[in-house]
């Protein structure tokens, strides 16, 4: 191939729309359902450890054209380089869409904007629903349904444009579509493939109970958080401020509830090793009477330590280098009052 042909080819076939979305979740899988409803396109999902491989990855496809991403939080550690990687989009002409509702530091929310990334940014209703309420007009009926399930698992629905999107639908039926949805979810963490599949069976109108199979799955699922909920009451520990648990079978974010209902604190922690990369994998949950923003507190303390982390005032998550777990929960403990 010629220069001029390799070039040429290169400008025609500009083609793609990717969205890179949070796997961990139903809010996450929902916005990507919705985004692949409104726009079509492909979806990468990926979890907190792997986001900026992801996105760097999605950068140097020659072919992209237009990219979303969304309910991926930043943190201080990856925040610059997600701000250098999407300026090297927009200086290409690419598109690209930011939906979240984490917290962001205001400086980096101004360079995004400055860049002419499209910011839906609002940290009071959740990604699906913002994306839904942005595109509702490219979105049948259904997505609302959708938007409204994931509002219900990150903890949204009585928020204002959430909890309308809720009013819809009989509230029984609303609550167990989300929960079957996100035991679905939880339990395929390592199925790439499921969780593709319940992208695009959301992505075509269907509702959870139309997924087969995902009934009986949820139902497994929820036997193995009751002996989560067994293995936290016999590890939990606490600090004067915080119920925490290491948890060996389980996922971080499942155990976490407990640590944080069982301790009797304001706070709960649990933390999971991943001794292939070397971390632990952190959730941190807030009672309704927890004061400080636990996002910030974490985020901070997490990039001190040569982690990452951060998220939602009483939701958020960090990573955090495997030799400084001791040290993190003792400053996190200094830090929460
Ligand atoms: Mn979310």
């Amino acid at each position: 191939m010629t220069k001029l042909a390799a070039k040429t080819t290169r400008k025609a076939s500009r083609t793609k729309i990717v969205c890179l979305s949070h796997k961990e979740d139903a809010d996450g899988i929902s916005a990507a359902a919705l985004i692949r409803q409104a726009f079509g396109g492909q979806s990468v999902l990926v979890d907190y450890p792997s986001q900026m491989e992801a996105l760097e990855e999605i950068a140097n496809d020659e072919s992209l054209k237009r990219l979303f991403i969304c309910d991926l939080g930043l943190s201080k550690k990856n925040q610059d380089r997600f701000v250098d990687i999407l300026a090297g989009l927009r200086k290409k002409r690419i598109s690209v869409t930011y939906i979240d509702h984490h917290d962001i530091a205001p400086k980096i929310r101004r360079q995004l904007e400055k860049i002419g990334v499209v910011m839906v940014h609002n940290v009071n209703e959740c990604a699906s629903v913002l994306v839904y309420q942005k595109f509702e007009r490219k979105l049948p009926d259904h997505a609302r349904f959708v938007a409204a399930c994931a509002a219900i698992t990150d903890y949204m629905e009585d928020r204002p444009i959430g909890s309308k999107l809720l009013q819809t639908y009989d509230r029984q039926f609303a609550l167990i579509s989300a929960t079957v949805l996100t035991y679905n979810i939880v339990s395929s963490q390592k199925n790439a493939e499921y969780l593709h599949g319940l992208v695009d069976s959301l992505a075509d109108s269907k509702y959870p109970h139309e997924i087969k199979g995902a009934f009986e799955q949820a139902r497994t699922g929820v036997e193995r958080l009751a002996e989560v909920m067994e293995s936290v009451k016999k590890d939990l520990k606490k600090t004067t401020n915080f119920g925490y648990v290491e948890t060996k079978d389980s996922g971080a974010g499942g155990a976490v509830n407990f640590a944080l209902g069982l301790s009797g604190k304001d706070v709960g922690v649990a933390y999971k090793l991943r001794s292939s990369h070397g971390i632990y994998a952190v959730s941190v949950r807030g009672s309704k009477d927890c004061k400080v923003h636990l996002g910030r507190i974490v985020n901070a303390l997490a990039s001190e330590l040569g982690g990452s982390g951060g998220g939602h005032n009483r939701a958020c998550g960090a990573i955090i280098p495997k030799p400084k777990i001791k040290t993190f929960l003792h400053k996190l403990n200094a830090s929460i009052k």
